[in-house]
């Protein structure tokens, strides 16, 4: 440590900061569902409203998807495949991704994340309200609203419980027997709503797509505690003259597992319904919180509050820019980890592009799992932030992956192992999706192989990686029999390829090709592939034949290199424009999340690389936004790293469209996706350590807006 950073550590510790609330909180309801505050517990997810006269709870469970088990295989593509390697090495990239275009799709291009619809509460006394309050609690994952109505004030508390598997919402009146309520439910899929005694069930049909029928139902039923009266009326029930309300939303589907759709989704709905309303509201309560503090208490990140820091969330936002309010970054930093615990709990799915929160039966791209960026940067907060039991979703999806790839790497391809392309959705389908332009892209399994041997570095758990081995051993499999000699430079190349949504001619609107052979994201991300094949080979001292095979494949991918503009060359060929602003910044995929370019070590690369960056400037979609953060870090450039912050701490309004974070804290793309909030909480961390390079660097990218501050509970590799 030199003695600049030890005395930084100095200022850190000495100035503690005044204890911090970490809570969202609003004077009105929400107007809009980026207004509205998610709850969940991974399965389960809501949106809450805290509407006064009409409460809403827009609802999802994170099995809850369109279509039926399916893959999308072409098998045409094995038959073309050579004919388009050829037109590529001829420099006829536009013949090669029209013949794509026509031998690699299947009319599926991955199926849609539904909603689940949504349960009201109507409060029909309710149209005089005053003293509105209403907030989302980061630190025992709660929401409460509250407002007065003459003398009663009403309080309703609202969690989708970890312990006990359903949704609760507690309601109360400051004086006996003053409340009146309706429960209904509605939803845009076919639904049937069924009243008996005291219980509300909703039977929903999923949805077929792209000539795939719907395999899933949903069920969701719901049950009401209350000293008051209960009734059935229609479609609704109808509470009157109680004090207090509890309600046990519960609901399921009939998915098991990407080729089994065979569960009850009533008996399941039933099951968790009846166990959790045995317990107590305030038992159920104080068991979420602590399942849930278990894991939020691990980090905490303190930095100085200003005048503006006691406002209500969407001002506080407003004023970021104005350089006092720190403490609202450590807030939106804290708020991915609460995302992150809410969306991804071992045994569930991993967090989609939506984690698990979305209200459309057509989220944008489906809600699905795109593999070229995004889902990669749910997860890189996951290790850095001590939350590695929320990385095993992703653990157990990329096994699954390798069994359906698998099949894709042998009809479409004729090579061993298994392969992901750009997308992928519950049914864990691996072939290409949209078009050549997006699609071609071959390196989806790849990538997602980092997370296998990073969770390893993590937490040096090695009964893990015997596991993890065979999926990354198969992922190499692929890549050893798929990659050409590139007939001009006789470097070993990805083809056909992109460097991801991107062409050396520009974007996806100019038309140009972005079919290429080995651009510089493949080669890193094959790179990584076999280095971290190779080491996790030697550590369980498996085959060294295989390991030496490796090595050898490894000592023929094409270096990075540096082109005209003294940048680092997305492409084979020295062809980057370095006025192009394209948010997909893939040939820095070697800085971040990959560690092939050190200061220490390769000083021209990675002045290379920071030019780069900078030509794609500092704006960009929400994700971007977030991987910049973190390429700024890595770049051990704070203040820098801290202005891409100021980007995108900027409140979404009618009138500021290019805003990027909403009311409630969702980032935005626009619209809303989940990625850019992990890649925000992942950079922060970056910013304050790193143990990439060999080495634990403290406070590496520290801007000088920090320098009083506190961070403890932050996990190094090793
Ligand atoms: C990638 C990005 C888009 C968007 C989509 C979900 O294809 O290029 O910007 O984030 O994923």
């Amino acid at each position: 440590m030199n003695r600049n950073t030890f005395f930084v550590l100095f200022l850190l510790i000495s100035n503690l900061v005044s204890g911090q609330d970490l809570k969202l909180w609003y004077s009105q309801p929400a107007q809009n569902w980026s207004e509205a505050l998610p709850i969940g517990n991974s399965r389960l997810g809501a949106m809450v409203y805290g509407g006064i006269e009409r409460e809403e709870l827009q609802l999802n469970e994170e099995t809850f998807w369109a279509g039926s088990p399916y893959n999308n295989n072409n098998p045409n593509a094995v038959h073309v495949l050579p004919v388009v390697r050829k037109l590529i090495f001829e420099g006829r990239n536009k013949e090669a991704q029209r013949l794509i275009d026509a031998n690699f799709l299947t009319q599926q291009h991955g199926m849609s994340y539904l909603t689940l619809g949504s349960l009201y509460l109507e409060f029909p006394e309710h149209p005089n309200a005053s003293g509105f309050y209403r907030d989302l609690n980061l630190e025992n994952a709660t929401t409460t609203t509250r407002y007065q109505v003459d003398d009663v004030t009403y309080t309703r508390t609202t969690f989708a419980s970890f312990t006990d598997n359903v949704i609760i919402m507690h309601i109360k009146a400051s004086k006996a027997n003053a409340l009146n309520f309706t429960i209904a439910y509605n939803c845009p899929l076919v639904h049937k709503v069924n009243v008996q005694n005291d219980q509300l069930t909703v039977t929903c049909q999923g949805k077929e797509q792209e000539g795939l029928k719907a395999a899933l139902r949903a069920e969701c039923q719901i049950q009401v505690k209350t000293n008051g009266t209960l009734r059935p009326a229609g479609n609704t029930l109808q509470i009157n003259e109680g004090t207090e309300a509890t309600l046990y939303i519960s609901a399921a589907t009939n998915y098991v597992n990407y080729q089994d759709v065979s569960a009850d989704e009533s008996r399941r709905t039933s099951e968790y319904l009846k166990r959790a309303m045995q317990i107590p509201y305030e038992k159920a309560l104080k068991s979420h919180i602590a399942y849930y503090k278990k894991q939020f208490d691990r980090v905490r990140l303190t930095l100085p509050t200003g005048k503006t820091s006691q406002l209500e969330t969407p001002k506080r936002i407003e004023n970021f820019g104005n350089g006092e309010d720190m403490a609202m970054a450590a807030l939106l930093f804290h708020y991915g980890r609460y995302l992150l615990i809410s969306s991804s709990q071992p045994g569930g799915q991993p967090a989609n592009l939506q984690g698990i929160w979305n209200d459309k039966l057509l989220a944008p791209w489906d809600g699905k799992y795109t593999v070229n960026i995004n889902l990669e940067m749910n997860y890189w907060p996951a290790e850095v932030t001590n939350l590695s039991e929320t990385h095993l979703p992703l653990m157990q999806m990329l096994k699954e992956l390798s069994e359906t790839g698998r099949e894709t790497a042998r009809t479409m391809y004729g090579c061993d192992g298994w392969v992901l392309h750009h997308n992928t959705d519950i049914w864990r389908c691996t072939g290409l999706v949209d078009k050549a332009f997006w699609g071609m892209w071959p390196n989806g399994g790849a990538w997602l192989c980092q997370h296998l041997w990073q969770h390893y570095l993590f937490t040096g758990n090695k009964a893990f990686l015997k596991e993890a081995y065979p999926i990354m051993k198969g992922a190499s499999d692929f890549f050893l029999h798929f990659l050409v000699e590139h007939p001009k430079y006789g470097w070993m190349v990805t083809c056909p390829s992109n460097s991801p949504e991107h062409g050396p001619e520009g974007d996806e609107k100019k038309n140009a090709p972005s079919t290429v052979a080995g651009c510089t994201m493949d080669n890193q991300i094959v790179f990584d592939l076999f280095s971290n094949t190779l080491r996790a080979c030697k550590i369980l001292a498996e085959d060294a034949a295989y390991a030496e095979h490796l090595q050898k494949m490894i000592d023929r991918l094409p270096p990075m290199q540096i082109g005209r503009y003294n940048q680092l060359q997305e492409w084979l060929e020295d062809v980057d424009d370095p006025t192009s602003e394209h948010r997909h910044v893939s040939h820095l995929f070697g800085l971040y999340p990959g560690n092939q370019i050190s200061p220490y070590t390769d000083p021209l690369l990675f002045q290379a690389a920071k030019n780069s960056l900078i030509y794609r400037g500092d704006q960009a979609t929400g994700w971007s936004i977030g991987w910049k953060i973190n390429l700024w870090a890595r770049l051990l450039d704070g203040n820098r790293a801290f202005k891409i912050i100021n980007n995108m701490l900027v409140l979404v309004e009618p009138a500021n469209p290019s805003g990027r974070t909403y009311p409630n804290l969702f980032d935005a793309h626009p619209p809303f996706q989940i990625d850019g909030n992990f890649g925000y909480t992942a950079g922060v961390a970056e910013m304050l350590l790193q143990s990439h390079d060999n080495a634990i660097h403290l406070l590496p990218a520290l801007p000088d807006a920090w320098r009083k501050g506190r961070i403890e509970g932050l996990v190094a590799r090793g």
